[in-house]
């Protein structure tokens, strides 16, 4: 993507804006799909390009008129916070996330320059030693560890960033907070992934995943990342997201005739399943997050409206569900992310 990318800058700076654009669903079909590449295979070039564009969302002026947020990085963060009760432990878990990093990524490349694709954390080859992960370098990646009382990743890029979002519906102003759990970690494991892959319809699928894969990520990470309403907070979110988009869309590339439309699962969450465990790990996988509050205190203010449901009358859903970001990007209907290689998406992973 790079490379093309460049070479497109050479050949006519007016064809640059093209692939950056947003595609309409009426567009052809995708013919030259974007690759989305794991961050580890990055040159070093390319994590700063990265970092640099979110640095940049982290220094723009929010846009988008979200409650709380003061950077364009805030208001992806928010698009999350409203919508956190219709995008998790239901049908659209996935084809939301899925245009909710297509949103990041075209943040990054329209408002930042940023010229490559979302890349993914590989994050099977870390499970079981996420504190030992190179994506958390200092150096070249998204800083460490938390530290102190307040959890406060104090090395790296994003160490002097004052997030105003969470935690939960809070606003307040805080750190990014991680706190590495790496037992917790093993559930991100090739073997674990693997369980998942071998189910053979979409329930099944996507609540073998979302239970394991996708907790054991956001609880090996820690503190923020273990909030379900306010983790992208923290940066390292989109990566373990696009990891999980990643095993979507390999899942779905097994037998694409099916995949590709199949959809299932309640608009809302199942009693309990939205908010497991209470006082302890959101995510229902790692241990209880001190210094953050408990659920308790993640009480919705009045003035955030309750998510809607649009597109879907009964509670079943269907590929007519209308995905919202807020502004960001158009609404698009779940049918128009099924395919990252569809008529409005167009990348696909190495
Ligand atoms: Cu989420």
């Amino acid at each position: 993507m790079l490379f093309k990318s460049l070479v497109i800058l050479a050949a006519a700076s007016s064809v640059l804006a093209a692939p950056l654009m947003e595609r309409q669903s009426n567009a052809s079909t995708c013919t030259d799909p974007d690759l989305r590449r794991a961050w580890h295979t990055l040159k070093d070039s390319e994590k700063k390009a990265y970092i640099d564009a979110e640095l940049c969302l982290m220094s723009k002026p929010a846009a988008h008129g979200l409650r709380g947020a003061r950077t364009l990085f805030d208001e992806m963060q928010s698009v999350h916070v409203l919508q956190s009760e219709i995008a998790h432990w239901v049908g659209q878990f996935f084809p939301f996330h899925r245009l909710y990093l297509r949103a990041h990524e075209y943040l990054l490349q329209t408002e930042c320059g940023y010229e490559g694709a979302h890349p993914y954390w590989a994050e099977h080859l870390d499970a079981g030693a996420f504190s030992n992960a190179t994506i958390f370098s200092a150096e070249n990646g998204f800083g460490g560890n938390g530290v102190g009382d307040l959890l406060c990743v104090e090395d790296g890029p994003f160490a002097n960033y004052t997030n105003p979002l969470g935690p939960g519906y809070k606003v307040s102003d805080h750190c990014i907070e991680r706190r590495f759990a790496d037992r917790v970690s093993r559930g991100s494991s090739a073997a674990v992934v693997e369980a998942c892959m071998a189910k053979t319809n979409f329930l099944e699928f996507w609540n073998c995943v979302e239970m394991t894969s996708h907790g054991a990520g956001h609880g090996g990470v820690g503190a923020q990342m273990t909030n379900p309403i306010s983790s992208p907070g923290d940066p390292i979110f989109y990566m373990h997201h696009a990891w999980l988009d990643r095993i979507w869309a390999k899942w779905q590339e097994e037998d694409p005739s099916v995949r590709m439309t199949e959809m299932g699962g309640n608009n809302r969450p199942r009693l309990g399943m939205a908010m497991p465990g209470a006082g302890g790990n959101p995510f229902g996988s790692g241990p209880p997050t001190p210094g953050l509050g408990s659920m308790e205190d993640m009480i919705r203010p009045d003035d955030v409206p309750a998510p809607a449901i649009i597109g879907d009358p009964g509670n079943v859903t269907t590929l007519n569900h209308l995905i919202t970001m807020y502004g960001i990007l158009p609404n698009r209907t779940i049918s128009e992310v099924m395919n990252t290689k569809g008529s409005y998406l167009c990348y696909e992973y190495d």
